[in-house]
């Protein structure tokens, strides 16, 4: 008998923009390290490599996704264009206690994140004299609690104005705003009587829907971030992690803590490739930062397809879910429009095969129709009709 497929974990839906642009807002009190942190990433060197559109404004930019299928299609086809999937990282600035009241231009910044679709929630837990701390002495698990405060009174206060106005509309006998109402009210019972964020709740897909219309900042997907010493964080050792992994277990459940190092990484992005790899191998460590853009990448629960060939590989972001002639209307309308089929492979029979050819003769290249669902690292050749909608046109072919 066949072994028993394990049932895939339950994920839950991402709640907030609908998109492929979506982006990740660094937030966290002052003094943690999330500029430096933001700055590593920008311009760390896949970023500076040959993408000059990466820094959108000072405080945004885009920074490539590392996969290793596109290093390896890079590789194989040699292209003359090479684009891979990027994530959109936001540097937002410190929040501080009673920033939901204004605090530190506070509500400013709460607005920022407001605006972002998933959080790298930063703390600091390296000490340094040079270092102010806002809060007087090193405490992460303290300064989580204090962000997460904030954001949670932000969202109550919002929340608040949206259920007044909507409670004197419903009284008033306004019978179809009903469900609508019973919705916020399940979410001020997670979100003020629970005092929990909104991504604990069990949304039905009739409350998402009126939780996507509000962008509350609580329902967005957190990764921790702890910003260590470069010695701790070599050594895996410092005496703040296991006590933010206890409160991340008690008090969020399911999410990821990661360890980085601001100072490590901003070393090393002054090295060689060469110096880098003497250096990981001499410290028995590695960079922090791929892990930490897959990870954010994930998030958003975004992924992406290929195209291959000669002129350009590229990398093309589709929502989980997307089928072929949505992910066809990623590279253009007319793809959509004229949608015919979608000829695929998947990555790992290229690389074992070796070829297109060969991947044709196993039986392996497979021809798809509208409904087939896209998978992560599909390798795509459209075929569509060029004329849809201009009348005639002959099949095109895009590699
Ligand atoms: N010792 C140490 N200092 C850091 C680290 N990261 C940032 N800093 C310093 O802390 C100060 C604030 O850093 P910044 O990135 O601007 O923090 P932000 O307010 O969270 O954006 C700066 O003087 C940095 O040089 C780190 O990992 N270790
Ligand atoms: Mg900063």
């Amino acid at each position: 008998m066949p072994p028993k497929k394990e049932a895939a974990p339950e994920v839950k839906p991402l709640i907030g923009r609908v998109g492929t642009n979506l982006k990740v807002g660094i937030v966290g009190i002052p003094n943690v390290g999330k500029s430096t942190f933001f700055n590593v990433l920008t311009k760390s060197q896949a970023s500076a490599e040959n993408f000059p559109f990466c820094t959108i404004d000072p405080n945004e930019s885009r920074v490539p996704v590392p996969d290793a299928r596109y290093d390896y299609l890079c590789q194989y086809f040699k292209p003359l264009s090479k684009v891979p999937a990027f994530l959109n990282i936001v540097d937002i600035a410190g929040l501080v206690k009673g920033a939901h009241e204004g605090q530190g231009l506070g509500n400013a910044f709460l607005s920022h994140i407001r605006a972002v679709d998933a959080i790298f929630h930063l703390s600091r837990a390296f000490e340094d004299d040079d270092v102010t701390h806002v809060e007087g002495d090193v405490n992460p698990v303290r300064d989580i609690e204090i962000i997460n405060e904030e954001l949670r009174l932000k969202d109550e206060e919002y929340l608040m104005v949206q259920v007044d106005k909507m409670e004197k509309l419903v009284t008033r006998g306004d019978k179809k705003l009903k469900p609508e109402f019973d919705t916020l009210m399940k979410i001020k019972h997670i979100l003020v009587d629970e005092k929990k964020h909104i991504r604990f709740g069990d949304w039905s897909a009739f409350d998402i829907e009126i939780l996507n219309k509000h962008l509350f900042i609580t329902s967005k997907p957190v990764i921790y971030l702890v910003n260590l010493s470069e010695k701790d964080y070599i050594r895996k050792k410092n005496k703040w992690l296991l006590k933010i992994k206890d409160w991340i277990d008690k008090n969020d459940p399911g999410a990821i803590m990661v360890p980085f190092s601001g100072v490590l990484e901003n070393k090393l992005m002054d090295m060689d490739d060469e110096s880098k790899k003497a250096f990981f191998e001499e410290n028995k460590t590695s960079s922090a930062l791929d892990k930490i853009i897959v990870l954010g990448y994930k998030a958003l629960q975004l992924q992406y397809f290929f195209t291959a060939g000669h002129d350009e590989v590229k990398a093309w972001t589709i929502q989980k879910g997307a089928k072929a002639p949505q992910a066809a209307g990623r590279i253009h309308t007319d793809f959509e429009k004229g949608f015919i089929m979608a000829e695929v492979m998947k990555f790992d029979d290229f690389k074992e095969e070796g070829s297109e050819a060969a991947c044709k003769a196993a039986g392996k290249y497979r021809q798809q129709g509208r409904n087939y669902v896209v998978e992560d690292g599909d390798i795509i050749f459209f075929k569509f009709n060029a004329g849809a909608g201009l009348g005639g046109g002959k099949d095109a072919k895009k590699k």
